[in-house]
């Protein structure tokens, strides 16, 4: 049952949107500042996420339930048999930026003041872990200088590394409609990949991959060459200028060499460099095209050295603007939750530690930092890491060069798995699977990008044994600290109590440089805390720095020297990864929405049609990918006009059943940021060939034992799941098998043959159709929605053979499952190209306006298609 009328935060990406529960639907809150009712397509599509298959119900030891309480004992012995016998960076925890506030601060407490070891890592570091460094750099601390409200207050914004009309639409409608406001607000784009965010912008900027140090750097020069800085705020507020000035002499920094090595043309450069320097209220927003790259932080801080250099921060409308991934990495980055920091913003300086320790009452506390993910994992393998606990992430598959984290995993020994399913990958492997209590189900705080808490609560049951993380980290801590013979700092009855011991903790900053205090939220009661409303911190309600003091010893900003790395000659295949409009992540929560499925069907790999054409693949076709040359994975061909010639992309999202083998990160390779250990996941160098196919198969239908193939994908649908495979070896018509009492009807075909599993009714004699199978030695097109809908249905032979000359068209409004080919048959049958007569047809983006950049594009094409005739 759900509960009706509760607030809450939205569980996906860090925009942080408010959600109203109403009825059996979950609803934008119109008084969330974040989004004011507005919701994207992953956020309209909550309700139906609700269900999670395979959702694990009670802890597991190998293949049998124990219960929490044998759960929780294993555990802590473990841990302190481990630390007894190997010391505390023996043990390990890798969580994640989707945990609440108190399931962070309560397993960075374990990890730190009682295991005594910075050992604990989070998914923030394949995210967010070079803004953060940057901003370190930079201000002295990690705090985001701006707020969402600086939107509309700019005249220029420059999106860099970021598709933000996919990955944060409610704030991409946001910029859509400052623009509406204002026509003279200009937007940059900056992105090797003309994506659909490109698209809408006023200049984009396709620059080399990794170019961003060096397009900023030129940026700072230019700005001072030209003496178009502000002077004044340099000199009073900021350091390191002559240093700064010494790298950029340099005459690689100069517009025509920026252009040269970006290989853009100088008039784009030159117009960037002038709209950024005439205009008086800039904002850069920046993203995973910044921070998932080996020169990750120092792209950062030669963003933010162009707003010091200009004096285009600290007021409103300007500003860097690391956009958030997570709905809590900001969260999780405030207590201290990333191995490198200690908690509450402070590292490991003796006066930290010793006040943290005071605080938390510690027996033992972490003194240096741990290690980063990508050597966390590499130290599991090496096996110095005997008991490793992973919650809410699934790093077998989020992770760099997976398949060598499969094998740590199976290496350690003992791992322990938070989730709320036992469908991931990484659950697969792991000794101990404890029942995480999911969205909806547990309550508790998360920080958006603008530094807003909302509080996430609960609506809805808790199945079988399910518990909130903080609860299960808690029952650990107790139970550690009895055998520790300590006293127990980890008595918390609900995560109010923990909030507010968070919020205490914060009180070590009072006073001092750290913007981080929150002491007052200390004294909330329960019941306040139950009426919380969205708040941003610095709680004062000033805009951070406004007062330009900035949080280093002195209050002045860091200008840092980023000597612009070299860009790479792109003689080889480089591979970018990134995600699609409609799945999160690894698919756990949005692969069995049918609607969501809809919009990329099968792992796929883009490229334009000369690199197509190079390797001699056509649409449709499948590649396959490797990084050594040892394991190959394999994707379907797609065109996309958008990326340069020799770039690949691909999203990151296929994963368990969904994606097969067809991981992208399995030919990911692990290098990462020296200063963040950030993975560079968007700059792989791959091999690519066409994939030997003899043979390619479609099948959709209810439950079916699938051939086992290099390529095997799934996609669920109401009415039935629906497979792709492809395979070098020769299938024979007995793939897939049918099962007992099923009646079988195979058809030749020109390429292949067809085969449809039949069942008797009941009732009557009527043969029903229970699967249908495509094989083929070409790529099968048809129309796979088409033969979904004949699914138990009687047989209709006639109709079943008319669709082998479908063809599939790729879905745009996932609300309304609305084709791409539908809206071109609208437009050629409309007299009028407006948007406004296409949805009273179609319906497209009238829900949550996600795809109106496509549909747009589409009637804009369509547009020039018919001047093209009139010219003519
Ligand atoms: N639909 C959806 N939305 C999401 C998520 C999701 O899973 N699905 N996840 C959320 C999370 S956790 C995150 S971190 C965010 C990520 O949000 P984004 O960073 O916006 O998304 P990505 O697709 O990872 O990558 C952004 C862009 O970086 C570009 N890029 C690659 N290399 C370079 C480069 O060298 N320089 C520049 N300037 N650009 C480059 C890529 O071409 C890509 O278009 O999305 C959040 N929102
Ligand atoms: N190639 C490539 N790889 C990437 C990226 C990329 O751009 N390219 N992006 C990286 C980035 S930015 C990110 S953020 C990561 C994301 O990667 P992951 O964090 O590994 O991906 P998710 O699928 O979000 O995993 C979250 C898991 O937690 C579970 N879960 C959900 N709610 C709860 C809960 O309340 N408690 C518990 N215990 N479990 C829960 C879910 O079922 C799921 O299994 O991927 C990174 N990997
Ligand atoms: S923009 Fe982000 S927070 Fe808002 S509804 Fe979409 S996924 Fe949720
Ligand atoms: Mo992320």
């Amino acid at each position: 049952m759900q509960k009706e009328g509760i607030q809450s935060t939205c569980p996906y990406c860090g925009v942080g949107c408010g959600v109203l529960t109403q009825g059996q639907q979950i609803i934008g809150d119109p008084n969330h500042p974040a989004n004011c009712g507005a919701l994207c397509v992953k956020g309209s599509a909550l309700q139906e996420s609700l269900v999670t298959p395979a959702r694990l119900l009670y802890p597991k030891m190998g293949k049998s339930e124990i219960s929490w309480q044998q759960a929780t004992h294993e555990i802590a012995t473990r841990i302190h048999t481990s630390v007894q016998h190997y010391g505390p960076d023996s043990v390990a925890m890798y969580v994640s930026g989707q945990l609440l506030t108190e399931d962070y601060y309560v397993a960075n407490k374990l990890m730190k003041g009682y295991v005594g070891s910075a050992n604990i890592d989070t998914n923030s570091r394949l995210c967010m872990s070079s803004a953060v460094a940057a901003h370190v750099r930079a201000f002295g601390e990690d705090v985001v200088p701006v707020n969402y409200e600086d939107i509309d207050d700019a005249d220029l914004l420059v999106l860099v590394g970021a598709n933000s009309a996919w990955t944060h639409p409610v704030l991409f409608r946001r910029i859509q409609q400052a623009k509406q406001r204002n026509p003279d607000l200009k937007m940059i784009v900056i992105d090797p990949r003309k994506t659909v965010t490109a698209e809408q912008a006023d200049l984009h900027i396709p620059l080399a991959n990794d170019g961003d140090v060096l397009l900023f750097n030129g940026l700072c020069r230019y700005l001072l060459d030209r003496q178009l800085t502000d002077a004044s705020f340099v000199r009073q507020h900021t350091q390191g200028l002559d240093a700064l000035c010494a790298e950029l002499s340099h005459h690689r920094y100069q517009p025509e060499q920026v252009a040269g090595a970006l290989n853009i043309p100088q008039s784009v450069v030159d117009k960037f460099y002038q709209w950024f320097a005439e205009s008086t209220h800039v904002m850069t927003l920046f993203c995973q095209g910044i921070n998932q790259s080996q020169s990750g932080v120092d792209k950062g801080n030669a963003i933010i050295n162009t707003h010091l250099l200009s004096g285009k921060i600290c007021r409103p409308g300007c500003g860097p603007f690391s956009l958030t991934g997570q709905p809590n990495a900001m969260g999780g980055r405030e207590v201290g939750g990333l191995a490198n920091q200690l908690a509450v913003h402070r590292g490991f300086d003796d006066e930290s530690i010793a006040r943290v320790q005071q605080f938390w009452n510690s027996p033992v506390i972490a003194t240096q930092p741990g290690l980063k993910a990508v050597e966390l994992f590499r130290a599991v393998a090496r096996g110095d890491i005997k008991v490793l606990w992973i919650m809410a992430t699934n790093p077998l598959v989020s992770m760099p060069d997976s398949d060598f984290i499969r094998q740590a995993l199976k290496q350690c020994e003992f791992v322990i798995v938070s989730d709320m399913t036992s469908g991931t990958d990484t659950a697969a492997d792991a000794d101990l699977l404890l029942p995480a209590a999911g969205w909806g189900e547990k309550q508790g705080m998360v920080t958006n990008s603008e530094r807003c808490l909302s509080r996430q609560r609960r609506f809805l049951n808790t199945p079988g044994e399910v518990r909130p993380d903080w609860w299960a980290v808690s029952q650990v801590g107790q139970q550690l600290c009895e055998l520790m013979d300590v006293s127990n700092g980890f008595d918390f009855l609900s995560e109010n109590d923990i909030f507010r011991e968070y919020a205490a903790l914060t009180e070590i900053n009072r006073g001092t440089r750290y913007q981080l205090e929150l002491s007052a939220l200390a004294a909330l009661s329960d019941a306040e805390l139950e009426q919380w409303q969205p708040t941003r911190w610095p709680l004062d309600r000033s805009h951070p720095y406004q007062n330009r003091h900035f949080s280093t010893e002195d209050g002045r900003a860091n200008l840092v020297v980023t000597p612009a790395p070299d860009i790479q000659p792109s003689s080889g295949w480089w591979l970018n990864t990134g995600r699609q409009r409609d799945q999160w992540h690894t698919m756990t929560r949005t692969g069995h929405v049918a609607k969501l499925a809809a919009g990329e069907l099968e792992p796929t790999l883009y490229m334009n049609s000369g690199s197509a054409k190079a390797l001699g693949l056509q649409e449709h076709t499948m590649a396959r990918l490797s990084m050594s040359g040892e394991a190959w994975i394999w994707g379907k061909v797609a065109i996309d006009e958008g990326l340069q010639p020799r770039q690949l992309f691909m999203s990151m999202h296929w994963a368990g059943d969904y994606g097969g083998a067809s991981q992208v990160n399995r030919v990911v390779r692990a290098d990462y940021d020296p200063l963040s250990g950030q993975p560079a996941f968007k700059s792989g160098s791959v091999m690519i060939q066409p994939a030997p196919v003899t043979h390619y198969g479609l099948t959709v239908g209810h439950a079916h034992s699938m051939p086992v193939c290099e390529y095997l994908s799934m996609q669920r649908e109401k009415k039935a799941t629906v497979w792709r495979f492809a395979t070098s070896e020769r299938l024979c018509k007995t793939v897939p098998d049918v099962k007992s009492g099923e009646r079988v009807l195979t058809l030749d075909q020109e390429q292949g043959w067809m085969k449809v599993a039949l069942s008797q009714s009941a009732q009557s004699n009527i043969l029903q159709v229970r699967g249908i199978t495509l094989i083929s030695t070409q790529p099968i097109i048809q129309d796979y929605l088409s033969y979904v809908a004949l699914i138990d249905q009687p047989l209709d032979l006639a109709k079943l053979l008319a669709l082998s000359h479908s063809s599939v068209s790729r879905t745009v409004c996932s609300c309304f499952r609305v084709t791409e080919q539908q809206i071109q048959q609208q437009l050629q049958n409309q007299k009028t190209l407006s948007l406004e007569a296409l949805q009273d047809h179609l319906k497209c983006g009238t829900n949550c306006g996600s795809c109106l950049p496509e549909v747009n594009k589409l009637i804009a094409s369509h547009q020039q298609s018919i001047d093209v005739v009139t010219v003519e």
